[in-house]
């Protein structure tokens, strides 16, 4: 049987070509054009990145290697005894978009367990953090630290660099940071919120269930880890964390460097962040209009009025893309719906109130283009039903998932030979100039 790295060194031989004669026939056809407000705006759906991975639809939502959330959950071989894939299926997938058999989920499982080994300057750089340092710092620090033992940068500095098969040092920085990732971060979790009480590798377990058992969850919790993982993996290519992952790989900065640097992106409150702000902003409305009556939708609209009326966001809903409510969510509210006491959560009854209140009130503000819920506003509550309360975690499990994501795409990078990133900027006197002469 070929190996994970054969099976994608044929896809990237085979797909090399149709790259080559975009360029050379083709480069110069138009796919776009930009607008002022595109160049002040954030770049907003300006076409100008490519993947394979992964493509987000308006309406839609996200597909997976053309497969929606539904079918790659169906089309994958399950964990032993479990409704959901590995998430070391999943990455085969991403990887190669085959679907792959039950013995080649189970050679990665066993590579990923010869990569899970985590050297131990990378707790010490963690540990010489401050305790209350934010867990996405820690988790930046930690996948930083790793650097120092990276084989691409080690390629490049061997004097033998070689465009061709750079991406093989890549696929091999990319795996170890994947297997490693959820160590690192069931480290941190162990260090902030469990005394330090830190658990070892269970060396029979797939990647999600092994960070349950890592953070001393129950049994259930390993679906919970693996549906989360797979589901916060990749989002196309322009979202902040993967957009900066790809950028800084494009200056052939390796794995470790891009990825803490997409990190960094990711804890920003307007992105990944936004999942701990959906939990915050659901517990002080409990507390503030709540505490001796339940709630209602009238409370709730008064609460989003409040938020909205203070200059806030509403944290977990609208979209730079979708304009629908995101699949991502609904995939999550179905796995409450179908977990008998979750059903019945009270936090889960009051996040399905939002879902029926926000929409609805944001469309009456009339600001954002998009008044549906996104990943962020439904999974939250399923972290604080199994136990995991501590909120300001919540973004570093975001992290392990968009991992899988960014470090399949910047393997494709370099597979592909894609240029370093470059935009052009322009000043403001000649948008005003160009905006004169219409
Ligand atoms: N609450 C209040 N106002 C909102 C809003 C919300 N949830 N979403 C958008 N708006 C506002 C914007 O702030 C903007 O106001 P402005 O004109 O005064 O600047 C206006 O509506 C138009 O924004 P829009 O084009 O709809 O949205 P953007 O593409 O600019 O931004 C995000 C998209 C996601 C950043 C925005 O909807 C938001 O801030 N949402 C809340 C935070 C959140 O949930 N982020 C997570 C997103 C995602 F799923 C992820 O990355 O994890």
């Amino acid at each position: 049987m070929a190996t994970l790295k054969e099976v994608l060194a044929q896809k990237i031989a085979d797909h090399r070509p149709r790259t080559t004669k975009l360029v050379k026939e083709f480069g110069k056809v138009v796919i776009d054009q930009v607008t002022i407000d595109q160049c002040i705006g954030g770049a907003r759906d300006v076409r100008c990145l490519v993947t394979d991975i992964s493509y987000l639809d308006p309406q839609e939502g996200i597909r997976f290697r053309g497969k929606t959330i539904p079918e790659t959950f169906e089309a994958l071989p399950k964990a032993k005894g479990s409704k959901y894939p590995t998430v070391e299926s999943f990455w085969y997938f991403l990887l190669t978009g085959d679907v792959p058999t039950q013995a080649q989920v189970d050679a990665v499982v066993a590579e990923w367990k010869t990569r899970q080994i985590v050297p131990s300057y990378v707790w010490d750089a963690i540990r010489a953090l401050p305790r209350d340092s934010h867990p996405m710092v820690m988790l930046s620090v930690g996948i930083l630290a790793l650097q120092k033992d990276s084989k691409f940068a080690a390629f490049y500095n061997s004097g033998k660099f070689n465009k061709m098969t750079a991406w093989e040092s890549v696929y091999e920085d990319a795996s170890d940071l994947c297997a490693r990732i959820p160590i690192i971060a069931a480290f941190i979790y162990n260090l902030k919120y469990r005394s330090d009480f830190q658990t070892a590798i269970d060396p029979n377990l797939d990647m999600g269930a092994n960070f349950a058992h890592m953070i001393g969850q129950c049994e259930e919790y390993k679906d919970v880890a693996r549906m989360y993982f797979i589901l916060h993996s990749d989002h196309e290519s322009g979202n902040v964390s993967a957009h900066t992952t790809h950028l800084v790989h494009s200056a052939l900065s390796d794995p470790y460097y891009a990825y803490s640097a997409g990190l960094n992106g990711l804890a920003g409150p307007l992105h990944g962040l936004a999942n701990q702000e959906v939990l915050d902003w659901t517990l002080k409305f409990q507390e503030k209009y709540c505490k001796d009556v339940e709630p209602t939708k009238e409370l709730v609209t008064k609460a989003l009025w409040d938020t909205l009326n203070a200059g806030q966001v509403v944290p977990g809903y609208g979209h730079a893309v979708l304009r629908k409510t995101d699949p991502r969510y609904m995939s999550q509210r179905e796995f409450c719906l179908n977990t008998p006491g979750l059903k019945d959560d009270k936090l889960f009854k009051l996040v399905a109130m939002i879902f029926e209140t926000a929409p609805g009130v944001l469309t009456e503000h009339g600001k954002a283009k998009n008044p549906w819920p996104n990943v962020d506003a439904q999974s939250g509550v399923i972290q604080w039903y199994y136990g995991l309360r501590e909120w300001d975690f919540y973004t570093v499990l975001f992290g392990v998932g968009r991992a899988l994501g960014c470090m399949a795409n910047i393997t494709w990078d370099r597979g592909l030979g894609y240029a370093i990133e470059r935009p052009k900027s322009v000043t403001t006197a000649m948008l005003e100039k160009w905006a004169a002469e219409g």
